[in-house]
């Protein structure tokens, strides 16, 4: 992609809104506008690192079994009276009526609607156990949406849902789910720390966070530091007994968030207990039969007795997450993108415009990357130098190569690694290979 032909609003300037540093960097890498309280439009650079992270959840979800669906955003509301969650669920519900008068809601999750399609499809014990996901929008009214997309109105959510014929069947999905976030988030470059939790409006007894480190958190953690030494994507448990001793592992560390932590009672030296602030990008629930039950969604078992069904839903904020890398990876200059979700691999800077050996050269590498699979940008704009230099490490793509008219007379162009600040001059073969192709 050329900059000239691309559509980056970047920003000078430091919002006055954003309180928080992921908020501020993604309004001024024009990355996301906001169009009312909560409500964002994704533009260009951000919608790509959303379609990035989008992508490696779903990855994650197929390859533990899951299955993709997608269901509509809005939903009766006659189905959550089935639930009665209709009048539980106040005021974050988005309540419409359409011109039949018929009432009607923006969906902040999907319990409900899961349940009716499969009990009306799903009759028989051998059609179980059942994993179905799909990764789309919710709307939840929240009382003070802040912090950008940590905490908006309209956001992306990926929800998936079990439905077993008991528990012990449930415990096996949840625990394939349980596996498959820690690798999800592992993968996205994020340490990410599975804590016992409190289940809220969605309900069950059995529920697990999953919480990032980072300063800006709206919750204060504890946990063990030696879980934020460990690998888990070494770990491929198979059976479901390698998978609860997996989980029962994982799940060994201490790690509780304020309201829990009991200082006198806490297992952990002082030495190796980590406290910090958490951002929570996952949240999953068994709740057995809380929804199967009043919504009767039942099968016929061998014996031809009927069992209810029992159920589990598995949350990840897709677009949180973007909020939550850029927390756990800044510095002042701008954003650093872990490789897995960088918009761009490699950006493109030429120092001198209308330079014509710098241009061809520019392209010349553009064009070898490109050939290669890489996803290029190339600041092509009649800009001073200084701008570009600022804009790419706002946008904080991985790799920067920058091309002048001196370095050329040497045979050499520069190149930066955003990261790490290290900055080489290489000839164009060598800067190749440095970048990865
Ligand atoms: N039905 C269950 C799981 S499918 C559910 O809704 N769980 S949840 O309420 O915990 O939401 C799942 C995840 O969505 C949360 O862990 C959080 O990462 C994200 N999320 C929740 N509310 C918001 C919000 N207002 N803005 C951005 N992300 C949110």
């Amino acid at each position: 992609m050329r900059l000239s032909q691309f559509f980056l609003p970047t920003l000078k300037e430091t919002p006055a809104e954003a309180q928080i540093a992921s908020h501020r960097l993604m309004l001024r890498a024009g990355m996301i506008r906001q169009q009312s309280a909560g409500i964002y439009a994704w533009l260009p650079l951000g919608l790509r690192v959303l379609n990035k992270v989008e992508a490696i959840v779903r990855e994650e979800q197929n390859r533990a079994g899951v299955v993709e669906l997608l269901m509509p955003t809005i939903q009766s509301a006659d189905l959550w009276r089935e639930s009665g969650r209709y009048d539980d669920y106040g005021k974050e519900m988005l309540r419409i009526t359409d011109r039949h008068e018929r009432e009607l809601l923006f969906g902040p999750t999907n319990e409900e609607m899961i349940t009716d399609i499969v009990r009306s499809f799903v009759k028989s014990y051998k059609q179980m156990p059942l994993n179905l996901y799909h990764i789309q929008w919710k709307f939840r009214d929240e009382v003070r949406p802040r912090f950008g997309v940590m905490r908006g109105r309209e956001f992306l959510m990926k929800d998936a849902y079990s439905f077993d014929l008991d528990e012990a069947s449930a415990r096996v999905s949840y625990n394939k789910q349980f596996l498959a976030y820690l690798r999800t988030y592992a993968r996205l470059g994020l340490k990410a720390i599975p804590m016992k939790a409190d289940t809220g409006p969605i309900g069950g007894d059995l529920s697990h966070e999953f919480i990032i480190l980072a300063e800006t958190g709206e919750s204060q953690v504890f946990c063990d530091k030696d879980w934020l030494e460990l690998d888990v994507l070494d770990k491929a448990p198979k059976s479901p007994e390698e998978l609860q001793s997996f989980v029962d592992w994982a799940t060994g560390f201490y790690a509780a968030t304020e309201e829990k932590h009991d200082e006198a009672a806490c297992p952990v030296p002082a030495d190796r207990l980590h406290s910090a602030r958490g951002i929570e990008v996952g949240h999953i629930f068994y709740f057995g039969e809380k929804y199967s039950a009043p919504m009767n969604a039942t099968v016929t078992q061998a014996d031809g007795s009927v069992a209810t069904l029992h159920m589990g839903s598995y949350g990840v904020g897709v677009s949180r997450l973007l909020g939550a890398i850029i927390e756990a990876s800044h510095d002042d200059a701008g954003i650093i993108w872990p490789d897995a979700v960088a918009p761009y691999h490699v950006g493109i800077i030429t120092m001198k415009a209308g330079d014509a050996a710098s241009d061809a050269k520019a392209m010349e590498v553009y064009d070898a990357l490109t050939a290669k699979g890489f996803d290029v940008l190339y600041d092509d704009r009649d800009e001073r130098a200084g701008v570009k230099f600022a804009d790419m490490d706002l946008i904080g793509l991985p790799w920067q190569i920058i091309i002048g008219p001196r370095g050329l007379e040497k045979g050499v162009i520069e190149v930066k690694n955003r990261r790490t600040g290290q900055r080489d001059e290489l000839s164009v073969a060598d800067a190749l290979a440095r970048v990865g192709a």
